[in-house]
């Protein structure tokens, strides 16, 4: 017979996570010369649950500050504006892409080479931290 304490343990383990989970697809960041403070990323963030989930914030050891930014065009110029708390709808994606939304990733605590794989954390709005390994290329 099974002890309640057992039992107590199975139903952690085998119980679903409440818990937003989002699906980081191809995350990469594209490599500039050691010359340059800042780097930019991108990925597909996909979110599978039936209620919308909004990154609040990013961290990472390799890099002092991590922002979402989106490139605008304003007056035939392009520029970059900050996009706080990135809204992901229910069954839906959003692309961060050349030319479009990308993590703007500051002062790189060592130079970085094509190939790296360096972790972020992405903090939810619901307080929990997904890690997510992004593949420097060139
Ligand atoms: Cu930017």
């Amino acid at each position: 017979m099974i002890s309640s304490r057992w039992l107590l343990v199975l139903l952690l383990i085998f119980s679903p996570i409440a818990l937003a989970e989002l699906e980081f697809r191809d995350p990469w960041i594209k490599n500039l010369p050691a010359s340059v403070p800042v780097r930019a990323g991108y990925m597909t963030i996909h979110n599978p649950q039936s209620e919308a989930v909004s990154i609040v914030s990013l961290r990472s050891n390799a890099f002092a500050m991590i922002e979402i930014h989106q490139t605008i065009e304003q007056d035939g110029m392009m520029r970059m504006e900050q996009v706080t708390g990135l809204k992901i709808e229910p069954n839906s994606s959003v692309q961060l892409e050349p030319g479009g939304l990308h993590l703007m990733m500051m002062n790189p605590s060592e130079p970085t080479q094509a190939g790296d794989l360096l972790e972020i954390v992405v903090v939810l709005d619901d307080g929990s931290e997904q890690r997510v390994e992004m593949q420097v290329k060139r």
